[in-house]
């Protein structure tokens, strides 16, 4: 059995934003920015305002929120704050309630929390936790040791059940590589789980907001009123706000994983999510706005730590591959004949600088190699399916034997194939074969059960079980990393305007 991507076109495609229904722990109020006049309201807000829907949507924002709170607002607006702000509302006499403020082109939006602000939290000790955090995570230098930092001290600063730190492979599917967690909750560490788990729509949503909190999942949706937006003519889209209602599904999946609340907070490289700091609790939990912005900060210096550990090992990898590739193109420079050039020291710089198994060097008709490369016969039968490919850049693929079936029984000496055109018109290549590395991939239950329907074909299901399910996978080689390819790439061309050259004499 092979890897497969689980990132199913149909869980990508549920939609998440324009669902007119809110979780029922906060309000939402949407107002006009130009007159701030109230334009739609979440239907529980009579809770908050002892008004009704239908009475708040004639009101001005002034009614509601005190003088100062308006002013605040006010001077939002003036300097056109692109980013959501947290506030502190006051609310009748003098009740507190922490909010967030959205700024759009032609409304703005408060995520008001449910419950008053009770002041349990001193700000010094909020600073020492953060500090403390941000001191332990940057005394690590390597992603495991990062991870294991982050998920204790987010644990600790939440009083979550569970927290678990899960990176994304290339097809997103998703290892869980540290866990900190009660006995109560299945262990995860180390399994792997489908991409379909959280499926693309909502792994988007980690760029526009660092995280995502569901603090009990059976919670009432609360629409909004009246369901059209005045400005937008639509629903609202509400992929910016906490507040968000939950798919079903999702509901589901926590109910079998036994928990009734999660968390997750966004670890990001280079702009692109990485991972995700998952957090379970088997009781509900509320995570109060200030702590959120606790983890909003943490989830910041995590995401910054961890790029810089990985392009620091990706820099380390590069100047190895850069030196070797210096050296053989010296040598092509300064030897006419390139089969001893690029085949040096025995072809074991060569080797090492892809690290792989063997090469061939198909040029002018005749074919070097060194290492093991597979039989002659086959390796002729795979020079005419590459020259049917007609390459100008460079090809290469983990697992030979799917693209191209004849491989399947040279798969011990060639899962892995890379190959770098020198005049691909010609047949000339340079080629390399990586071997197969068979390994076991433990799912956190059978990624094919990711997903059921019922027999009407319309209701589906997210898998019930989260036990272990082992996957052997065959005919890969490790994946070809991203400073190996660059370094293939150049000295292909290194090698064709070389070939050119001496063509031209
Ligand atoms: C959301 N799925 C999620 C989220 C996580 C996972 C972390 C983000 C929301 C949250 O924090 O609760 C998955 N959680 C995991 C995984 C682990 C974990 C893998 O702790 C590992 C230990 N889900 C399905 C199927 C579909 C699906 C079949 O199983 C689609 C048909 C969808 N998952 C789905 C959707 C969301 C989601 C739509 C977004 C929920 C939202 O943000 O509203």
């Amino acid at each position: 059995m092979g890897k497969k991507n689980f990132d199913s076109e149909f869980c990508g495609r549920l939609p998440l934003n324009n669902v007119n229904l809110i979780q029922d722990y906060g309000y939402l109020i949407i107002a006009s920015r130009s007159e701030l006049k109230i334009l739609q309201v979440s239907e529980n807000s009579e809770e908050l305002f002892h008004l009704s829907p239908e009475q708040l949507i004639t009101a001005d924002l002034g009614k509601v929120l005190s003088g100062e709170d308006v002013k605040q607002i006010k001077i939002f607006i003036q300097n056109d704050i692109a980013r959501r702000v947290p506030m502190e509302l006051t609310i009748g006499k003098s009740e507190v309630h922490s909010a967030l403020f959205h700024l759009k082109p032609d409304y703005l939006v408060l995520e008001i929390e449910g419950k008053p602000k009770s002041g349990k939290r001193k700000l010094s000790t909020v600073l020492a936790d953060i500090q403390l955090a941000i001191n332990s995570i940057e005394a690590e230098s390597d992603v495991k040791g990062i991870s294991e930092v982050a998920i204790r001290e987010l644990k600790k600063i939440s009083g979550f059940d569970g927290v678990l730190m899960y990176q994304f492979d290339e097809d997103w599917n998703g290892k869980v590589i540290a866990e900190e967690k009660t006995d109560l909750l299945e262990p995860y560490l180390g399994q792997t789980f489908p991409a379909s788990d959280i499926p693309k729509q909502a792994r988007d949503l980690y760029l526009k907001n660092p995280y995502r909190q569901i603090p009990k999942r059976e919670f009432t949706p609360v629409s909004l009123f009246p369901v059209v937006n005045p400005v937008s003519d639509g629903f609202l889209d509400l992929s910016d706000y906490n507040l968000r209602s939950v798919p079903s599904v999702h509901i589901e999946y926590m109910k079998n994983m036994g928990i009734n609340a999660s968390m997750s907070i966004r670890v990001l490289n280079n702009g692109k999510l990485w991972g995700l700091i998952s957090c379970h609790h088997i009781e509900p939990k509320y995570i109060d706005m200030e702590l959120c912005s606790i983890f909003e900060m943490l989830s910041a210096t995590i995401s910054s730590k961890i790029s810089t550990v990985l392009s620091l090992e990706d820099g380390q990898i590069s100047a190895a591959l850069q030196q070797t590739r210096v050296d053989i193109m010296d040598r092509l420079h300064h030897k006419n004949n390139p089969d001893t050039a690029v085949f040096n020291t025995d072809g074991k710089e060569l080797l090492s600088l892809f690290s792989v198994g063997g090469a061939i060097l198909a040029l002018n008709g005749k074919k070097g190699e060194v290492g093991v490369v597979p039989d002659t016969d086959f390796v002729d039968e795979l020079l005419l399916w590459i020259d049917n490919k007609n390459l100008s850049d460079i090809y290469y693929t983990d697992n030979l034997s799917e693209a191209f079936e004849e491989a399947g029984p040279f798969a011990k000496q060639a899962s892995g194939l890379l190959v770098m055109p020198i005049d691909s018109k010609q047949s000339d290549y340079l080629i390399c074969f990586r071997p197969e590395v068979e390994a076991t991939i433990d799912w956190g239950g059978n990624p094919n059960e990711a997903i059921t329907f019922e027999a009407n074909g319309k209701n589906y299901h997210p898998r019930n079980s989260f036990k272990l399910w082992k996957e052997k996978v065959e005919n890969y080689s490790t994946a070809w990393k991203d400073a190996e390819i660059d370094a293939a790439r150049t000295l292909a061309s290194f090698l064709s305007k070389l070939r050119l050259g001496e063509t031209a004499e």
